[in-house]
């Protein structure tokens, strides 16, 4: 019987020896020390043996199981090593090769714009005031002197949100400068962006949603001069220190007197060109001074205080700024169009 252990032991460490592959050393683990395999049947058949020779041959028989489990672990574990190896060989790093480029995205041009002009009237020391899409009726039209029959409360204009016309989409940010002169102190220096709503189709110029900026300076002796110079100074950060500035008598209901600014064209510095139609000149805000129906009803005295308002629509300021000629342009987020700024 150890003759036959013997032989058993020598032919499994020689063909483990032997062995090429990881694949190979599993299936030889299972021919050697399977349930098949020669090993497990000797041991099966010690019932056979006297009582005496049982445990010599029983030792004997776990000591070449071990000597084999030993070699085997020896071998797999060269593999492993070589293995390892292999694999570090195939994945040096060549750190001359180029990198991916990878794209990284980039703000949207509406949102530059955005930025842009927010950041010059902080300069210019104004707040931020920012606050509900939905409001009332109150606020966006009676507060601001729009009376009822006013054809910008038709219908066909504003979002109704209940069939009592109270509340509605904001069709201006100017609700906020309302909310702002009921709550605050006097003065007041804001600007009000955010986006508006009214019942426009969709084409190359509209959209039932856009987004605007307005601002306001309520003080002791404000005049149509501090707009002036105000707004002045506005178009020349936006558009470059060489913009001229020009105002045109025009009406809105919450100022008096009203004004549009026009900006001298940026392309062609007021030759006249395709951009400014030949004309020279971009309109780019409407503007004036708060009308005193509008101060009374917020509790401003308008024999103490007075003040100046503009607003401008930010996509057509996008559209002139980076020679856009369809607004649409900038809410299909095509990344071919988006990618150009
Ligand atoms: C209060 C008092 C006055 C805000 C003003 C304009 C002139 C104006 C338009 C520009 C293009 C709207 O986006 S647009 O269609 N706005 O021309 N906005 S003065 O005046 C105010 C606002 C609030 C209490």
């Amino acid at each position: 019987m150890k003759e036959k252990l013997n032989q058993i032991r020598e032919k499994a460490l020689k063909r483990l020896e032997e062995t090429k592959n990881m694949d190979n050393l599993e299936a030889l683990r299972v021919e050697l020390l399977g349930k098949k395999g020669e090993l497990t049947q000797i041991l099966k058949a010690m019932g056979s043996l006297s009582k005496e020779e049982r445990p010599i041959i029983g030792q004997y028989a776990n000591e070449v199981r071990g000597q084999i489990e030993a070699k085997l672990e020896a071998v797999k574990a060269d593999f492993a090593k070589k293995l390892k190896q292999e694999k570090l060989n195939a994945e040096k790093i060549d750190v001359t090769m180029p990198g991916k480029k990878k794209s990284i995205g980039h703000l949207h041009p509406m949102t530059k714009v955005i930025e842009d002009i927010k950041q010059i009237f902080i300069g210019m020391g104004y707040e931020i005031v920012e606050g509900p899409e939905v409001e009332t009726a109150y606020y966006n039209f009676e507060a601001l002197n729009i009376p009822k029959d006013h054809p910008a409360r038709d219908e066909q204009d504003t979002f109704y949100v209940n069939g009592e016309g109270d509340f509605l989409l904001r069709t201006q940010t100017s609700p906020m400068q309302i909310r702002t002169m009921e709550t605050h102190e006097l003065p007041i220096k804001i600007i009000a962006p955010g986006r508006v709503y009214r019942s426009d189709e969709v084409d190359a110029t509209h959209s039932p949603i856009f987004h605007q900026l307005e601002g306001m300076v309520i003080d002791k002796n404000i005049t149509m001069g501090d707009l002036k110079g105000a707004l002045a100074v506005f178009a020349k950060q936006l558009f470059g220190k060489d913009a001229k500035v020009r105002f045109r008598p025009h009406h809105f209901p919450f100022t008096e007197p009203s004004a549009e600014m026009d900006v001298s064209c940026f392309a062609c510095g007021g030759k006249g060109c395709r951009v400014c139609k030949d004309s020279g000149w971009i309109e780019v805000l409407g503007c004036g001074m708060v009308h005193p129906e509008v101060l009374k009803r917020c509790n401003i005295d308008p024999e103490k205080y007075s003040g100046f308002a503009f607003g401008l629509g930010l996509e057509r300021i996008a559209m002139q700024k980076y020679s856009i000629s369809d607004l649409r342009l900038l809410y299909e987020n095509d990344t071919r169009f988006l990618e150009q700024f």
